[in-house]
């Protein structure tokens, strides 16, 4: 009989974006053709394999101790293997996740197992966590979850463990990518160079939980993992960094190491890489063919009022120009609903789009998330329409609640131009022009801007119906 420990690591799937697009408030009420056709375009959705590996559990996974055997279930694919008697379960917990987290590790607790809850929320508010878990661990647990795996040999194991500093990301630490099912995502190659950021966006709580600071693993160990990955998985790399080009010299280092090696990839950057037009073109030939970049806002009041300064927004659309034109397509995430936003913001976002030909263009609605400066700001003044303390309130669901009250705009005036202006953005024409004339990834862009068609379909039925009086919950 097999005495080792065995360790289960659980991922939950999000009922929002490509983990399963759902109206919050009709879905019930819908019948016949229309029921079947939502059924159908979400599990299109989801079969797309648009779902990103779970880095943070294929690093705990890759923990080697003695003695213990880990395993992943990632629940936007399949169900908790729960015919075999654990003797810890691992949980990830992100704020807009909590509830489902919670109720999950109550009723695994009830059965008799052990729940461990680990991730963002955890680092953010451990009180909010204790009473649903028997050990909760705080902050970055490369290091720390294999004293955990020692405690939970020896049965020694505690309530709560803290790492104390970040973990020295120079130090090499392989992440075993064949714990995973291949064949259930875009690819497995997800690669993260470093942690942390300088910046400090006020809606946004990464430099919180990941330090003011941005922390960089050694090149070595990077060009390693990239080669010991395609060894296993040919497809496309996914570089998960908030901002790949944070430096220069290391990114444009890293990025000319892997030349040779022939890859392609997707990543995120700012748009300060426009402004960099050697790392711009090491990108690009060391196989870049999409990123994410995050324009946010292009009222200058917004970006000051919410610390957007790391980049003026003149020149925000020749940075996207440039990028373009070096072949790289570009996911550009803009923010409507900003304090400096008023009703002509919109038609500021639809020049700006057209004149860049952007190909996938985000139109997001703030999300006031516990844990950032922007939550405690409008909790002070009052803007808040959800109960603070409701955790069920902060489902991160796609553009389909406003949470907040907008400074400048009326509720129900700035639903109507969201909407316009996800409706003039998203049809399927404007689809097919964008894959078309996307500078790489057409398909991929062909796709996205297709679903995201459905899901902006689904944000302003779901908005409409929160002015309507039927989604508003008033704290
Ligand atoms: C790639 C990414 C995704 C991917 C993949 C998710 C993943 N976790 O792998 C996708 C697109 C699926 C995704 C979805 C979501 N994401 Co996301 N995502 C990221 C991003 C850019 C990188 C995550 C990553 O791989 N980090 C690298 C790993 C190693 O770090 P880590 O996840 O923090 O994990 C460490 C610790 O937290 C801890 N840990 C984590 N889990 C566990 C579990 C246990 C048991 C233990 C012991 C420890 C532990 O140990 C890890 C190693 O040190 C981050 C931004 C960032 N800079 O981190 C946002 C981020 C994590 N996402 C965030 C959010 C809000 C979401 C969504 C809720 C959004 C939505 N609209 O649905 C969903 C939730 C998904 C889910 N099912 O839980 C927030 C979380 C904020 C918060 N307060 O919780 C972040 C920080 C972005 C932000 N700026 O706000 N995301
Ligand atoms: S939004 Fe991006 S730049 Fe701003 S603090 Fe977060 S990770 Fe840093």
């Amino acid at each position: 009989m097999d005495k080792r420990k065995q360790v289960l690591l659980v991922f939950l799937a999000s009922d929002s974006g490509v983990d399963g697009a759902r109206s919050l408030f009709e879905e019930q009420s819908k019948k016949g053709v229309k029921k079947w056709l939502n059924t159908s375009i979400r599990n299109l959705i989801k079969q797309t394999q648009f779902a990103i590996p779970p880095l943070a559990l294929m690093i705990l996974a890759s923990v080697e101790v003695e003695g213990v055997e880990q395993k992943i279930c990632d629940l936007r694919f399949e169900e908790l293997p729960l015919d075999k008697p654990w003797d810890l379960i691992g949980i990830s917990v992100q704020t807009g996740m909590t509830l489902k987290a919670f109720n999950l590790a109550d009723s695994l607790r009830a059965k008799g197992y052990k729940v461990a809850l680990g991730g963002a929320h955890v680092t953010l508010f451990p009180d909010s966590c204790r009473q649903h878990a028997d050990i909760l661990v705080h902050g970055e647990a490369d290091d720390i979850w294999a004293e955990v795996l020692e405690d939970l040999k020896k049965e020694t194991l505690k309530e709560q463990y803290f790492p104390g500093d970040f973990p020295d990301l120079s130090l090499p630490r392989p992440v075993k990518h064949q714990l995973l099912d291949k064949q259930r995502y875009f690819t497995t190659n997800i690669i993260q160079t470093g942690r942390g950021c300088p910046y400090s966006c006020d809606f946004c709580n990464v430099y919180i939980l990941n330090g003011n600071r941005h922390r960089r693993r050694a090149i070595d160990n990077v060009v390693d993992e990239v080669r010991r990955f395609r060894e296993h998985d040919k497809r496309i790399f996914f570089f998960v960094d908030d901002s790949i080009n944070a430096s220069e010299e290391y990114a444009h280092e890293l990025f000319s190491r892997l030349i040779p090696l022939n890859i392609t990839w997707f990543g995120q950057a700012t748009t300060m890489l426009g402004k960099q037009p050697l790392l711009l073109e090491t990108f690009a030939r060391s196989g870049c063919r999409a990123l994410l970049v995050g324009i946010e806002s292009l009222e200058p009041a917004s970006r000051d009022t919410h610390k957007k300064t790391q980049n003026r927004s003149t020149e925000l659309a020749e940075a996207i120009i440039n990028i373009r034109a070096a072949g790289i397509s570009l996911y550009g995430s803009f923010i409507y609903g900003l304090d400096g936003d008023t009703l002509e913001t919109p038609a500021a976002i639809l020049d700006f789009i057209r004149m860049t030909k952007l190909d996938v263009p985000g139109i997001n609605i703030l999300r006031p998330n516990p844990g950032t400066k922007v939550f405690d700001r409008l909790r002070e003044e009052g803007r808040l329409l959800f109960d603070p303390d409701d955790l069920g309130a902060y489902r991160y669901t796609f553009g389909q609640e406003m949470l907040y009250q907008p400074k400048n705009i009326d509720l129900p005036d700035f639903i109507k131009s969201y909407s316009e202006l996800t409706s003039e953005i998203f049809t399927i024409s404007n689809s097919l022009r964008r894959g078309l004339a996307a500078p790489s990834a057409k398909s991929a862009v062909l796709l996205f801007n297709l679903f995201y068609t459905h899901l902006y379909a689904l944000s302003r039925n779901d908005l409409m119906k929160q002015i309507t009086g039927n989604g508003l919950k008033k704290s």
